[in-house]
C-alpha cells in the first residue's frame, strides 16, 4: 500500500533503526540524518517516515507531510549552518542522479554552490 515501509529500501530501514545512521532531528512524520557521503560541510538528508518514491509522488499523496520535509529542511539548515544560504535539492529519477528511491531532500550548506547545477 502507498506510504507503507518497503522491505527492500534502505531509508525505511533507517526509519525503522535496522541500519543506523547520524540523525540531528526527528519529528513524527520526518527524519533528518546525515548524509554518508557527504557534497558539502552541511549535507544532511530530509526523509519522510512514509515511503513514497520520490518527492513528487510524496506531495501527490501527502501533501502535509511533504510540506513537513520542507518545513524540516528549513530547520535543519538553521540549526546546522544559521543564517547563511543553503540549498535543498530532490534529485527525481535515474537520469538526475537518485540513487535511493525513497523521497529526500538534500540540505547543502557550508560553502557556495555554483547556477547551473552540475
Ligand atoms: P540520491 O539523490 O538518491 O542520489 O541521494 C541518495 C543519497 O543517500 C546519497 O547522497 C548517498 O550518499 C546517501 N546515502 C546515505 O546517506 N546512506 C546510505 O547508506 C546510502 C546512501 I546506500
Amino acid at each position: 500500500m502507498a506510504g507503507e515501509p518497503q522491505a527492500d529500501c534502505l531509508f525505511c530501514k533507517i526509519v525503522k533503526g535496522e541500519v543506523p545512521a547520524t540523525v540531528v532531528k526527528e519529528t513524527e512524520t520526518t527524519v533528518a540524518f546525515r548524509d554518508i557521503n557527504p557534497q558539502a560541510p552541511v549535507h544532511v538528508l530530509v526523509i519522510p517516515k512514509a515511503h513514497y518514491p520520490d518527492a513528487g509522488s510524496l506531495a501527490a499523496a501527502e501533501p502535509a507531510i511533504a510540506a513537513d520535509v520542507l518545513r524540516e529542511a528549513g530547520e535543519v539548515a538553521l540549526q546546522e549552518n544559521g543564517e547563511k544560504g543553503f540549498r535543498i535539492v530532490f534529485n527525481t529519477g535515474a537520469g538526475a542522479g537518485q540513487t535511493v528511491f525513497h523521497a529526500h531532500a538534500h540540505v547543502l550548506g557550508g560553502r557556495g554552490f555554483n547556477w547551473p547545477p552540475g
